[in-house]
């Protein structure tokens, strides 16, 4: 997924000239890089970023920061030009989108059972988060149970059941259209009898216009009382990860994030707008479709990749 980005960063090789080839070009020639070069080379990398599905807000400030940062090591770039604008552009994202990074298998020694609700849009990845999760928990010594809390979409209960059994978890379920609420708060039951215990709620993915749905989400939180919520958000959505992640905070309250399908042929541009704007962690992100294809999130591996 990090290509485009790299690319319409100009940090990959390309033919055609870059916003950064074009900076080197202003120091080789000994120039001074006055302040309009300076301007237009930001103001390319700002239309880069925005290509690269990064918002306008995000992007504006990256912009602005990094123009600042290269203006203030003008005389260091006439060394080894091209470390000192990675430099510039890593320290600048690191500025505007470093958090603490949560570490929730720390936090589930201190409590039993430790409660995580996974919320997010149809099809973002929510029941494979869930049975990549468990199976993190399960290696890590916890006593483990998925509730199959989806009970509205045909074929989901047996969809986290057949993960159950492939990874040896164990899965609460009820019948297909009964009150998850009810299915989230017998799994939590059935964990207390384990000194080192995690519940994964498993729920129905919901579309923004979906009352009812969103109604439900509040419910099982209310009974289950979770922990941490985490969204799942598909890397593919784009700019759309926003809004999403906006309209379940403010439904539901958000936790963090786990941004799926990076795989996949995304921009990668909406992991830095989830973090600059809703400043909540990335915990996970998902790599593929296998159980271990489960990565804690880290910015550094992100710049590493996107800056390499
Ligand atoms: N390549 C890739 N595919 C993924 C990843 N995470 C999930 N998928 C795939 O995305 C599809 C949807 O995943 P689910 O886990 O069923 O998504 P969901 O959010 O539970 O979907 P609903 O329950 O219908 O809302 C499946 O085919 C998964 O294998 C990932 O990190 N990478
Ligand atoms: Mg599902």
């Amino acid at each position: 997924m990090f290509e485009k980005l790299k690319e319409k960063l100009g940090l990959a090789p390309k033919k055609e000239e870059t916003a950064i080839d074009n900076l080197e070009k202003g120091v080789i020639s000994g120039t001074d890089l006055s302040t309009k070069d300076a301007d237009d080379i930001v103001g390319n990398l700002k239309i880069s970023l925005l290509e690269a599905d990064v918002s306008l807000p995000t992007a504006d400030k990256i912009s602005t920061d990094l123009l600042q940062k290269i203006k203030e090591k003008r005389v260091k770039l006439k060394g080894d030009r091209s470390s000192v604008l990675r430099e510039a552009v890593k320290t600048t994202i690191l500025d505007i989108a470093s958090l603490p990074q949560p570490n929730i298998l720390e936090f589930a020694q201190k409590k039993s059972p430790y409660v995580i609700m996974l919320i997010g849009m149809n099809g973002t990845g929510k029941t494979t988060s869930a049975a990549k999760l468990s199976e993190i928990f399960k290696n890590n010594g916890f006593y483990v149970v998925m509730a199959a809390a989806d009970t509205f979409r045909a074929g989901a209960i047996e969809q986290i059941a057949l993960h159950g059994d492939k990874l040896g978890i164990r899965v609460v379920k009820h019948q297909a259209g009964g009150d998850p609420a009810a299915v989230s708060f017998d799994a939590i039951k059935h964990a207390s009898k384990f000194r080192k215990s995690v519940v994964i709620i498993d729920t129905a993915g919901r579309m923004q216009t979906n009352k009812n749905l969103l109604e439900e989400m509040k419910k099982i939180k209310r009974i289950s009382n979770p922990d941490l919520i985490l969204l799942t958000v598909d890397a593919l959505s784009g700019v759309d990860a926003l809004n999403q992640a906006k309209l379940f905070d403010e439904s539901v309250g958000v936790d963090g994030y786990i941004v799926t399908k990076i795989d996949a042929d995304a921009k990668g541009g909406s992991i830095l707008t989830l973090l600059s704007e809703t400043k909540k962690p990335i915990l996970y992100v998902g790599t593929g479709q296998g159980y271990s294809d489960l990565i804690p999130f880290s910015l550094d591996w992100y710049l590493d990749k996107l800056l390499a």
